[in-house]
């Protein structure tokens, strides 16, 4: 099967790779030069565990190549950015998508099948694709084959996860459903579920979604422990021990391109039913400005305070700072002229971050951990040897446990402690 995936991205570029490497002819299309120029010169441009390997192995096998123009192929993957627009309702930008449906169609022949993989709007598909293809003169579901098939892969565990996660495969028409089979059974060994194109889109959207209204929650607990100085942490530990409750885990906020994002492709197409989404949305956006107004309280007291910000990924282990609120973060606490803030994260490449973890804690008044990079796990107190005295450490993933020992060590858990160090200590 010949495979052209436009958009070489996050997931496109190790879905190319995937299909390269179980046997098909694949071309991979990207707008951005330097994307090409890096990938033909057989380097990834993202961090993703494994992902370098498997361009080694396609570029050895002759299997995969990148270029600009779109080849015609059996089936065209697109798996380009769905932004928010900058709306009321940060409603779905759906202009890089349908910019590359229309620079597939000149390709498209009889019998070809189209995916889209990008995280779409509900009833997208049916409402602006469709009808695109359409208009070029062919009947969907007849002579060529339309299929959302959202992606479900976890950064930094992509390529494991694209093998055995199952699919959800939503086609226009049945006929559409079946040919989107087709194509991923070359390598998913996950079940291939069967459904339509609005099922599919709202199945993605719902997924993140729920995981975005769980997070609120627990950052909702966080609050209010804070005021009623309980440990929110151990509250979810124990109430997790009940069989059918998973609280999820509280913290400096929520980012990335997809729990950030996803549920205002559901608001926006029905404002007046989503309260739910619209209240979680908010309280994790929110987040960010708590845990900032915590550093402040603590360190008014001290005339130019250095702020130290380990992590400024979404999360940890990846280069990723899209959404970031850790990066939100960093911003909000460098708007104060006196505050010294600097960053140090070992995934990130951006002028703003120091590589040099002890030259970025050095006679630091307040340490705050914001991404649960593996690097933090084991952090201990003698790393903090040279920190300012009475530096506190705010570790708002709960990652660096040995920290405990120090008596100024805090979590989301005993944040309410910080309140009272805040008043008294410094
Ligand atoms: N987070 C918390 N508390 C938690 C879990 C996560 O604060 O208990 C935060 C993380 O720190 C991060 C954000 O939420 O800032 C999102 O992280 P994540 O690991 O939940 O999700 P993503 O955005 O990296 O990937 C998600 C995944 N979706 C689900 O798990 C339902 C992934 O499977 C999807 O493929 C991806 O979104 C996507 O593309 O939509």
């Amino acid at each position: 099967m010949k495979i052209t995936v436009v958009g070489l991205g996050y997931i496109g570029l190790p879905t190319a790779l995937m299909f390269a490497n179980h046997g098909q002819q694949v071309c991979g299309v990207d707008v951005n030069d330097s994307v090409i120029n890096k990938l033909t010169s057989g380097q990834i441009h993202i961090e993703e565990p494994g992902l370098q390997e498997e361009l080694d192995k396609a570029l050895r096998s002759g299997k995969f190549h990148a270029g600009k123009e779109i080849e015609p192929a059996d089936a065209f993957i697109i798996s380009v950015p769905t932004p928010n627009h900058e709306d009321a309702y940060k409603s779905c930008n759906l202009d890089y998508v349908k910019s590359a449906v229309t620079s597939v169609l000149p390709a498209l022949e009889k019998g070809n099948t189209i995916i889209i993989e990008s995280t779409i709007a509900p009833r997208s598909m049916m409402d602006h694709i469709c009808p695109m293809v359409e208009a070029s003169g062919f009947t969907v579901g007849k002579d060529v084959f339309l299929v959302h098939c959202p992606e479900r892969v976890l950064p930094g565990q992509v390529m494991h996860e694209l093998i055995y996660n199952n699919r959800i495969i939503g086609g226009i028409t049945e006929a559409c459903t079946e040919a989107g089979k087709k194509v991923y059974k070359t390598f998913v060994q996950g079940e291939l579920l069967e459904t339509t194109a609005s099922v599919a889109e709202m199945s993605k959207l719902m997924e993140n979604t729920y995981r975005d209204v769980n997070i609120a929650l627990a950052n909702e607990l966080v609050k209010v422990c804070d005021e009623l100085d309980i440990d929110a942490l151990e509250v979810i530990e124990l109430a997790n021990k009940h069989p059918r409750v998973n609280l999820h885990s509280p913290g400096p906020g929520v980012g990335g391109h997809c729990l950030a994002v996803d549920p205002y492709f559901i608001i926006e197409k029905a404002p007046e039913k989503t309260p739910l989404i619209q209240a979680a949305r908010a309280i994790n956006s929110q987040m960010p400005s708590f845990i900032v107004q915590k550093v402040e309280e603590t360190v008014q007291d001290i005339t130019n305070p250095k702020i130290a910000v380990l992590g400024l990924t979404y999360k940890g282990n990846i280069d990723d700072i899209r959404e970031s609120p850790a990066v939100e973060i960093f911003d909000q606490l460098a708007f104060h002229t006196n505050y010294q803030v600097v960053a140090f994260d070992p995934h990130v490449q951006v002028d703003f971050a120091s590589k040099d973890f002890q030259q970025t804690i050095d006679q630091a008044n307040f340490v705050l951990i914001l991404a649960d990079h593996n690097e933090f796990k084991n952090l201990t107190v003698e790393d903090f040897d040279t920190v300012a005295s009475e530096a506190i450490i705010l570790d708002t993933k709960n990652i660096a446990t040995q920290l405990a020992e120090n008596p100024n060590y805090y979590n989301l858990g005993n944040i309410s402690e910080l309140n009272k160090k805040g008043a008294h200590a410094l």
